[in-house]
């Protein structure tokens, strides 16, 4: 009897399990899936089409619709896509359509960048794939420089101009300049490695342009370049004055600033160390300046310094700053556009006040480091820059 009922339970167990897989037959009751694919082209210089493929899984003897319509990612619409939406229509036994969105082609230089196509509302089918992306990839090498943004004066009354890079020629003058090279992360943890390459570091249209680019090169993965004007320009003393364009980024770190030129004999920071801007590439509306000081090797050296802040719909990416430090003996005072925001004398700096010699100027962009931490997923490359002068005036 007990062995009986058993036997009963059994077959209703398998029955019922037979009943379900009954019930997956093709074409009982379910809809064909839609999908859109990606498109990765280049720009281009005039403007083209990327045709996306929205295909049905499946042809329908009913009329399917859906509906789409172009969103930004980073691309722009109407500077980088022209922006569209409607309602594609499959007539029945038609499984594939195209949607063809504009994308703007132009000269100019630009980072990859990605817009999507995305399908919604969709009749008789559903959706698998609701998102093609679109990456424009960039072919240009012309960088588009806006002209806007604070300037300076060539001359002030009673001040003479002793030195200046105006960067008007083609390649950067090496009776001023040296690219300093290494990848041993200068102190800082920093991952760039400094090349002595023109694409690192570059003139073009009256700037100088440093850039950082995300690439294996010598067992790093990004390449910047570092310029200094050691043993070739050091001064004492004067108005400084640096007109740039920053980059900007998690993990991205410009810096404008000078050490004494007595670096090689006495160390860091005994040499003194005055940096005229630092920004932080995650702070893009703020930059720093600074001064380090202290004896030679001290792994905690002595600063002091202040900060300047543009309004935070402002970003000193967006146009040209002036960077300036006026420089007397016992007194630096450091500027940006004009406005003071920062001065040290010597009853702020002890045991002894470096900054009263000769100094030489370094211009670079770190990535990575203590200080700004590291790129991201987040941190666009290549990251740029644009330096339109740099000015001593005594
Ligand atoms: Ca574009
Ligand atoms: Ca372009
Ligand atoms: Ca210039």
């Amino acid at each position: 009897m007990r062995y009986l009922l058993i036997l009963i339970g059994l077959s209703f167990f398998s029955f019922g399990c037979g009943e379900n897989g009954g019930g997956n037959e093709p074409g009982a009751g379910t809809n064909p899936k839609l999908s859109i694919g990606h498109v990765t082209l280049f720009e281009g210089q005039t403007n083209s089409n990327f045709n996306f493929q929205v295909n049905l899984s499946e042809s329908s003897e009913e009329l399917v619709t859906v509906d789409f319509a172009t969103m930004e990612i980073s691309a722009g619409e109407n500077t980088d896509f022209i922006p569209q939406s409607g309602t594609l229509i499959f007539d029945p036994e038609v499984t594939n359509q195209t949607i063809s969105i504009e994308v703007v082609g132009d000269e100019w230089k630009e980072n990859e960048e990605e817009f999507k196509v995305v399908l919604s509302n969709p009749t008789n089918a559903t959706i698998s794939n609701a998102e093609g992306i679109g990456t424009i990839r960039d072919e240009d090498t012309q960088l588009f420089i806006d002209e806007d943004g604070y300037s300076t004066p060539l001359s002030y009354p009673g001040m003479t101009l002793v030195w200046n890079d105006e960067f008007n020629g083609t390649t950067l003058d090496p009776a001023c300049w040296t690219r300093e090279q290494g990848n041993h992360g200068w102190g800082n943890n920093e991952w760039q490695n400094y090349t002595d390459r023109e694409e690192n570091a570059y003139l073009t249209d009256g700037k100088l342009i440093i850039e950082a680019k995300e690439e294996n090169f010598g067992g790093s993965n990004y390449t910047s370049a570092r310029l200094i004007t050691k043993d070739k320009k050091s001064f004492a003393f004067g108005r400084i004055d640096v007109r740039a364009i920053l980059p900007e980024g998690q993990g991205v770190w410009p810096a404008i600033w000078m050490l004494g030129s007595n670096f090689s004999t006495v160390g860091w920071p005994a040499c003194g160390e005055i940096d005229i801007m630092e920004l932080i590439g995650h702070q893009p509306s703020t930059v720093h300046g600074t001064a380090h000081w202290g004896p030679q090797g001290q792994t905690f050296s002595f600063n002091e310094g202040e900060h300047y802040d543009l309004p935070s719909s402002e970003k000193f990416s967006d146009k040209y700053h002036v960077f300036s430090i006026i420089w007397e003996n016992d007194k630096i005072e450091w500027y940006v556009n004009d406005n003071k925001f920062f001065s040290l004398t010597p009853n702020q700096v002890s045991p002894s006040y470096p900054f009263n010699a000769e100094f030489f100027f370094i211009l670079n962009i770190a990535v990575g480091g203590n200080w700004p931490g590291y790129p991201d997923n987040t941190t666009q490359f290549p990251q740029q820059m644009i330096v339109d002068y740099i000015r001593v005036f005594q």
